[in-house]
Protein backbone atom coordinates (compact mmCIF):
# COMPACT_ATOMS: atom_id res chain seq x y z
CA UNK A 1 0.00 0.00 0.00
CA UNK A 2 1.50 3.38 -1.03
CA UNK A 3 2.37 5.83 1.74
CA UNK A 4 2.05 8.68 -0.74
CA UNK A 5 -0.48 8.94 -3.53
CA UNK A 6 -0.35 11.49 -6.30
CA UNK A 7 -2.06 11.87 -9.64
CA UNK A 8 -2.14 14.07 -12.71
CA UNK A 9 -0.93 14.29 -16.26
CA UNK A 10 2.31 12.80 -17.45
CA UNK A 11 3.40 13.58 -21.02
CA UNK A 12 5.94 12.64 -23.61
CA UNK A 13 8.82 15.13 -23.65
CA UNK A 14 10.96 15.88 -26.68
CA UNK A 15 14.05 18.08 -26.59
CA UNK A 16 16.45 19.03 -29.41
CA UNK A 17 19.69 17.13 -28.81
CA UNK A 18 22.10 19.85 -29.94
CA UNK A 19 22.32 23.56 -29.38
CA UNK A 20 19.72 24.33 -32.04
CA UNK A 21 16.15 25.25 -31.18
CA UNK A 22 13.09 23.23 -32.13
CA UNK A 23 12.62 24.80 -35.55
CA UNK A 24 16.19 24.09 -36.70
CA UNK A 25 16.93 20.81 -35.00
CA UNK A 26 16.47 17.51 -36.77
CA UNK A 27 17.26 15.32 -33.76
CA UNK A 28 15.27 15.10 -30.57
CA UNK A 29 15.77 13.25 -27.34
CA UNK A 30 12.73 11.44 -26.02
CA UNK A 31 11.74 11.42 -22.37
CA UNK A 32 8.60 12.21 -20.43
CA UNK A 33 7.58 14.50 -17.62
CA UNK A 34 4.81 15.62 -15.41
CA UNK A 35 5.04 17.31 -12.03
CA UNK A 36 3.36 14.42 -10.22
CA UNK A 37 5.29 11.62 -11.94
CA UNK A 38 8.53 13.54 -11.28
CA UNK A 39 7.58 13.65 -7.62
CA UNK A 40 6.62 9.98 -7.52
CA UNK A 41 9.96 8.91 -9.04
CA UNK A 42 11.78 11.08 -6.51
CA UNK A 43 9.99 9.59 -3.52
CA UNK A 44 10.36 6.04 -4.78
CA UNK A 45 14.12 6.48 -5.28
CA UNK A 46 14.35 7.79 -1.73
CA UNK A 47 12.96 4.48 -0.53
CA UNK A 48 9.23 5.03 0.06
CA UNK A 49 6.11 3.43 -1.36
CA UNK A 50 4.34 5.77 -3.73
CA UNK A 51 1.42 5.41 -6.11
CA UNK A 52 0.68 7.55 -9.16
CA UNK A 53 -2.40 7.43 -11.30
CA UNK A 54 -3.66 9.27 -14.30
CA UNK A 55 -4.98 8.58 -17.76
CA UNK A 56 -2.63 7.68 -20.59
CA UNK A 57 -3.28 6.96 -24.23
CA UNK A 58 -3.24 3.32 -25.27
CA UNK A 59 -0.31 3.97 -27.62
CA UNK A 60 3.51 3.80 -27.50
CA UNK A 61 4.14 6.97 -25.46
CA UNK A 62 1.49 6.00 -22.89
CA UNK A 63 2.95 2.51 -22.60
CA UNK A 64 6.47 3.88 -22.36
CA UNK A 65 5.57 6.20 -19.45
CA UNK A 66 3.70 3.39 -17.70
CA UNK A 67 6.63 0.98 -17.99
CA UNK A 68 9.23 3.45 -16.74
CA UNK A 69 7.07 4.31 -13.74
CA UNK A 70 6.53 0.66 -12.96
CA UNK A 71 10.26 0.07 -13.34
CA UNK A 72 10.91 2.86 -10.86
CA UNK A 73 8.86 0.89 -8.32
CA UNK A 74 5.80 3.14 -8.39
CA UNK A 75 2.39 1.60 -7.87
CA UNK A 76 0.54 2.13 -11.16
CA UNK A 77 -2.40 -0.14 -10.45
CA UNK A 78 -4.93 2.71 -10.76
CA UNK A 79 -3.68 4.01 -14.13
CA UNK A 80 -6.25 3.96 -16.96
CA UNK A 81 -5.52 3.69 -20.68
CA UNK A 82 -7.72 5.35 -23.29
CA UNK A 83 -8.21 3.93 -26.74
CA UNK A 84 -9.76 7.09 -28.12
CA UNK A 85 -7.47 9.77 -26.65
CA UNK A 86 -3.71 10.18 -26.73
CA UNK A 87 -1.07 10.90 -24.13
CA UNK A 88 -0.19 14.58 -24.28
CA UNK A 89 3.32 15.64 -25.12
CA UNK A 90 5.54 18.68 -24.85
CA UNK A 91 8.56 19.95 -26.71
CA UNK A 92 11.11 21.96 -24.80
CA UNK A 93 14.00 24.03 -26.09
CA UNK A 94 16.81 25.95 -24.43
CA UNK A 95 17.86 29.09 -26.19
CA UNK A 96 20.38 31.51 -24.67
CA UNK A 97 19.94 29.92 -21.27
CA UNK A 98 16.14 30.23 -21.36
CA UNK A 99 13.84 27.27 -21.52
CA UNK A 100 10.52 27.35 -23.39
CA UNK A 101 7.92 24.62 -23.34
CA UNK A 102 5.30 24.05 -26.02
CA UNK A 103 2.39 21.86 -24.97
CA UNK A 104 0.43 19.48 -27.19
CA UNK A 105 -1.99 18.30 -24.57
CA UNK A 106 -5.45 19.68 -25.41
CA UNK A 107 -8.07 16.92 -25.10
CA UNK A 108 -5.37 14.51 -23.99
CA UNK A 109 -6.28 11.30 -22.21
CA UNK A 110 -5.35 12.95 -18.91
CA UNK A 111 -7.77 15.82 -19.47
CA UNK A 112 -10.62 13.26 -19.46
CA UNK A 113 -10.05 12.32 -15.83
CA UNK A 114 -13.25 12.62 -13.82
CA UNK A 115 -14.27 12.32 -10.15
CA UNK A 116 -15.87 8.89 -10.67
CA UNK A 117 -12.42 7.55 -11.58
CA UNK A 118 -11.20 8.00 -8.01
CA UNK A 119 -10.89 4.89 -5.89
CA UNK A 120 -11.66 5.99 -2.35
CA UNK A 121 -10.25 2.90 -0.66
CA UNK A 122 -6.95 3.42 -2.53
CA UNK A 123 -6.59 7.00 -1.32
CA UNK A 124 -7.82 6.49 2.22
CA UNK A 125 -5.02 4.14 3.19
CA UNK A 126 -2.22 6.54 2.27
CA UNK A 127 -0.47 8.91 4.69
CA UNK A 128 -0.15 11.76 2.20
CA UNK A 129 -2.04 12.84 -0.92
CA UNK A 130 0.01 15.21 -3.10
CA UNK A 131 -1.81 17.28 -5.71
CA UNK A 132 -0.70 20.14 -7.92
CA UNK A 133 -2.37 23.10 -9.55
CA UNK A 134 -1.58 21.73 -13.01
CA UNK A 135 -4.33 19.09 -12.91
CA UNK A 136 -7.23 21.52 -12.26
CA UNK A 137 -6.05 23.60 -15.23
CA UNK A 138 -6.55 20.70 -17.64
CA UNK A 139 -10.36 20.56 -17.74
CA UNK A 140 -13.46 21.08 -15.60
CA UNK A 141 -13.65 17.37 -14.86
CA UNK A 142 -9.98 17.34 -13.82
CA UNK A 143 -10.61 20.27 -11.49
CA UNK A 144 -13.56 18.41 -9.94
CA UNK A 145 -11.40 15.30 -9.63
CA UNK A 146 -8.76 17.16 -7.62
CA UNK A 147 -11.44 18.70 -5.40
CA UNK A 148 -12.99 15.30 -4.75
CA UNK A 149 -9.63 13.64 -4.07
CA UNK A 150 -8.88 16.34 -1.48
CA UNK A 151 -12.29 15.75 0.15
CA UNK A 152 -11.70 12.00 0.26
CA UNK A 153 -8.25 12.47 1.78
CA UNK A 154 -9.50 14.90 4.41
CA UNK A 155 -12.42 12.70 5.40
CA UNK A 156 -9.97 9.89 6.14
CA UNK A 157 -7.27 11.91 7.87
CA UNK A 158 -4.85 11.64 4.93
CA UNK A 159 -2.61 14.73 4.84
CA UNK A 160 -2.94 16.86 1.72
CA UNK A 161 0.19 18.49 0.24
CA UNK A 162 -0.56 21.08 -2.40
CA UNK A 163 1.92 22.59 -4.86
CA UNK A 164 0.19 25.31 -6.93
CA UNK A 165 2.55 24.77 -9.90
CA UNK A 166 1.05 27.73 -11.72
CA UNK A 167 1.22 27.18 -15.49
CA UNK A 168 0.17 30.35 -17.27
CA UNK A 169 0.25 28.56 -20.62
CA UNK A 170 -2.72 26.49 -19.40
CA UNK A 171 -4.89 29.18 -17.80
CA UNK A 172 -4.61 32.82 -16.91
CA UNK A 173 -4.05 34.08 -13.41
CA UNK A 174 -7.66 35.29 -13.02
CA UNK A 175 -8.95 31.78 -13.72
CA UNK A 176 -6.26 30.11 -11.65
CA UNK A 177 -6.37 32.31 -8.55
CA UNK A 178 -9.72 31.26 -6.98
CA UNK A 179 -9.09 27.59 -7.67
CA UNK A 180 -5.54 27.53 -6.33
CA UNK A 181 -6.37 29.59 -3.26
CA UNK A 182 -9.32 27.33 -2.50
CA UNK A 183 -7.07 24.26 -2.61
CA UNK A 184 -4.45 26.04 -0.50
CA UNK A 185 -7.15 26.70 2.09
CA UNK A 186 -7.94 22.97 2.25
CA UNK A 187 -4.35 21.71 2.29
CA UNK A 188 -2.35 20.50 5.27
CA UNK A 189 0.88 21.74 3.69
CA UNK A 190 1.05 24.47 1.05
CA UNK A 191 4.17 24.40 -1.16
CA UNK A 192 4.18 27.53 -3.34
CA UNK A 193 7.05 29.29 -5.08
CA UNK A 194 7.62 32.94 -4.17
CA UNK A 195 6.96 33.98 -7.79
CA UNK A 196 3.62 32.16 -7.67
CA UNK A 197 2.63 33.89 -4.44
CA UNK A 198 3.40 37.27 -5.98
CA UNK A 199 0.95 36.50 -8.78
CA UNK A 200 -1.68 34.89 -6.57
CA UNK A 201 -1.73 37.74 -4.07
CA UNK A 202 -0.92 40.47 -6.61
CA UNK A 203 1.96 41.93 -4.65
CA UNK A 204 5.73 41.65 -4.51
CA UNK A 205 5.83 42.81 -0.93
CA UNK A 206 6.97 39.85 1.16
CA UNK A 207 5.26 41.01 4.35
CA UNK A 208 1.94 41.44 2.59
CA UNK A 209 2.34 37.91 1.23
CA UNK A 210 3.04 36.59 4.72
CA UNK A 211 -0.09 38.34 6.00
CA UNK A 212 -2.13 36.47 3.41
CA UNK A 213 -0.46 33.18 4.27
CA UNK A 214 -1.22 33.76 7.95
CA UNK A 215 -4.90 33.36 7.05
CA UNK A 216 -4.33 29.80 5.84
CA UNK A 217 -4.87 27.03 8.38
CA UNK A 218 -1.67 25.21 7.37
CA UNK A 219 2.09 25.81 7.20
CA UNK A 220 3.47 27.23 3.97
CA UNK A 221 6.82 26.22 2.54
CA UNK A 222 7.95 29.01 0.22
CA UNK A 223 10.34 27.91 -2.51
CA UNK A 224 12.74 30.08 -4.40
CA UNK A 225 13.22 33.18 -2.30
CA UNK A 226 16.74 34.57 -2.35
CA UNK A 227 18.67 31.26 -2.32
CA UNK A 228 16.68 29.87 0.56
CA UNK A 229 13.40 28.14 1.27
CA UNK A 230 11.15 29.67 3.87
CA UNK A 231 9.04 27.82 6.42
CA UNK A 232 6.07 29.84 7.62
CA UNK A 233 4.06 28.29 10.40
CA UNK A 234 1.76 29.90 12.98
CA UNK A 235 3.09 33.32 12.10
CA UNK A 236 6.73 32.20 12.54
CA UNK A 237 9.19 32.54 9.68
CA UNK A 238 12.37 30.46 9.43
CA UNK A 239 14.52 29.69 6.43
CA UNK A 240 16.82 26.96 5.17
CA UNK A 241 19.64 27.93 2.76
CA UNK A 242 20.10 26.29 -0.63
CA UNK A 243 23.01 23.94 -1.18
CA UNK A 244 25.84 25.51 -3.16
CA UNK A 245 26.35 24.01 -6.60
CA UNK A 246 28.86 24.66 -9.35
CA UNK A 247 26.64 24.86 -12.37
CA UNK A 248 22.93 25.08 -13.10
CA UNK A 249 22.10 23.03 -16.20
CA UNK A 250 18.29 22.87 -16.25
CA UNK A 251 15.96 24.09 -13.51
CA UNK A 252 12.84 22.27 -14.74
CA UNK A 253 11.81 19.63 -12.25
CA UNK A 254 13.63 21.29 -9.33
CA UNK A 255 10.36 22.13 -7.57
CA UNK A 256 9.11 18.57 -7.95
CA UNK A 257 12.44 17.23 -6.67
CA UNK A 258 12.16 19.60 -3.74
CA UNK A 259 8.67 18.32 -2.93
CA UNK A 260 9.86 14.71 -3.20
CA UNK A 261 12.62 15.36 -0.66
CA UNK A 262 10.36 17.40 1.59
CA UNK A 263 7.60 14.78 1.65
CA UNK A 264 10.16 12.04 2.27
CA UNK A 265 11.30 14.06 5.28
CA UNK A 266 7.73 14.20 6.57
CA UNK A 267 7.35 10.43 6.12
CA UNK A 268 10.52 9.97 8.16
CA UNK A 269 9.13 12.20 10.95
CA UNK A 270 11.67 14.95 10.38
CA UNK A 271 10.81 18.54 11.37
CA UNK A 272 9.60 20.92 8.68
CA UNK A 273 13.06 22.52 8.53
CA UNK A 274 14.87 19.18 8.26
CA UNK A 275 12.41 18.11 5.57
CA UNK A 276 13.05 21.35 3.70
CA UNK A 277 16.80 20.70 3.90
CA UNK A 278 16.29 17.33 2.21
CA UNK A 279 14.03 19.02 -0.34
CA UNK A 280 16.69 21.66 -1.04
CA UNK A 281 19.30 18.95 -1.54
CA UNK A 282 17.18 17.00 -4.00
CA UNK A 283 16.29 20.20 -5.89
CA UNK A 284 19.99 21.11 -6.11
CA UNK A 285 20.82 17.71 -7.60
CA UNK A 286 18.04 17.86 -10.21
CA UNK A 287 19.17 21.21 -11.61
CA UNK A 288 22.66 19.91 -12.34
CA UNK A 289 21.38 17.74 -15.15
CA UNK A 290 19.00 17.87 -18.14
CA UNK A 291 15.57 16.31 -17.92
CA UNK A 292 12.82 16.51 -15.34
CA UNK A 293 13.49 13.44 -13.24
CA UNK A 294 16.53 11.56 -14.53
CA UNK A 295 18.89 13.14 -11.97
CA UNK A 296 16.66 12.48 -8.97
CA UNK A 297 18.98 10.75 -6.50
CA UNK A 298 18.59 7.46 -4.72
CA UNK A 299 18.77 7.25 -0.95
CA UNK A 300 22.39 6.12 -1.22
CA UNK A 301 23.33 9.07 -3.44
CA UNK A 302 21.76 11.40 -0.88
CA UNK A 303 23.79 9.81 1.91
CA UNK A 304 26.94 10.25 -0.18
CA UNK A 305 26.11 13.87 -0.94
CA UNK A 306 25.67 14.53 2.78
CA UNK A 307 28.93 12.72 3.58
CA UNK A 308 27.10 10.05 5.61
CA UNK A 309 28.52 7.26 3.45
CA UNK A 310 31.59 7.31 1.23
CA UNK A 311 31.48 7.11 -2.52
CA UNK A 312 34.04 4.54 -3.70
CA UNK A 313 34.84 5.19 -7.33
CA UNK A 314 36.49 1.83 -8.10
O1 LIG B 1 7.53 20.75 -12.84
C1 LIG B 1 7.93 20.21 -14.07
C2 LIG B 1 6.71 20.10 -14.91
O2 LIG B 1 6.27 21.35 -15.24
C3 LIG B 1 6.93 19.37 -16.18
O3 LIG B 1 7.37 18.07 -15.94
C4 LIG B 1 5.73 19.35 -17.06
O4 LIG B 1 3.99 18.78 -15.57
C5 LIG B 1 4.41 19.51 -16.41
C6 LIG B 1 3.60 20.63 -16.84
O5 LIG B 1 2.41 20.43 -16.96
O6 LIG B 1 4.14 21.70 -17.06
Amino acid sequence: QPEVITFGESMGLFMPTGQKGIANSSQFEKSFGGAETNLAIGISRLGHQVGWFGHLGDEPIGHYIFKVLRGEGIDVSEVKFHEDANTGFMIREFISGKSSVYYYRKNSAASLMKPEDLNESYIKNAKILHVTGITPALSDSCRETVAKAIDIAKSHGVKVCFDPNLRLKLWDIEQARPVLLDFAQKADIFLPGLDELELLYETDDFNTILNHLKELPCPSIIKGGDNKTYVFQDGNLTSVPYFKIDQIVDTVGAGDGFCAGFITGLLENKTLEESVKLGNLIGSMVIQSHGDWEALPTKRQVEQALGITNHIER
